[in-house]
């Protein structure tokens, strides 16, 4: 068996846990803290059979992965309202991943 901590960006949370659920793993969802940006983000613990690690690998890239999400740029306040907003492109999401072996399971 393996243990599979993911550290990922908080808004992602909620979806991929519930995609994790919908394909039968199990997941903790641990509130944590980036010791260098001090910004918070969210730990998974996934623990599954090593055949299925991949499969939690994919969904992970999947649905917490880096991508670019377009976002509305405000105008400064000190500018004219007339300003327009533009869209930019930024990156969002991205997941750090530990594999662990777990070397005993109980429920008890
Ligand atoms: P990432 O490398 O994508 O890391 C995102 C978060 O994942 C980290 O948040 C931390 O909570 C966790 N993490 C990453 N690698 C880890 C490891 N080896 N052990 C334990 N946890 C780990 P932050 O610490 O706030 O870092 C945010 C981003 O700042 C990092 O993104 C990286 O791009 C940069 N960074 C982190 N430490 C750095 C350092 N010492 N020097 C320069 N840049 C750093």
């Amino acid at each position: 068996m393996k243990m599979i901590y993911a550290i990922i960006q908080p808004q992602d949370a909620d979806n991929v846990i519930e995609i994790l659920n919908q394909h039968s793993f199990m997941v903790t969802k641990l509130s944590s803290t980036g010791g260098f940006l001090r910004k918070g983000n969210a730990t998974l613990m996934v623990g599954t059979p090593k055949e299925k690690v991949d499969e939690v690998l994919q969904i992970l890239k999947a649905e917490c992965g880096k991508r670019k999400q377009m976002m509305c740029t405000l105008p400064y306040a000190e500018t004219p309202i007339v300003a327009s907003s533009t869209m930019v492109p930024v990156e969002v999401g991205g997941a750090t991943v530990f594999i662990v072996d777990v070397e005993r399971f109980e429920k008890i």
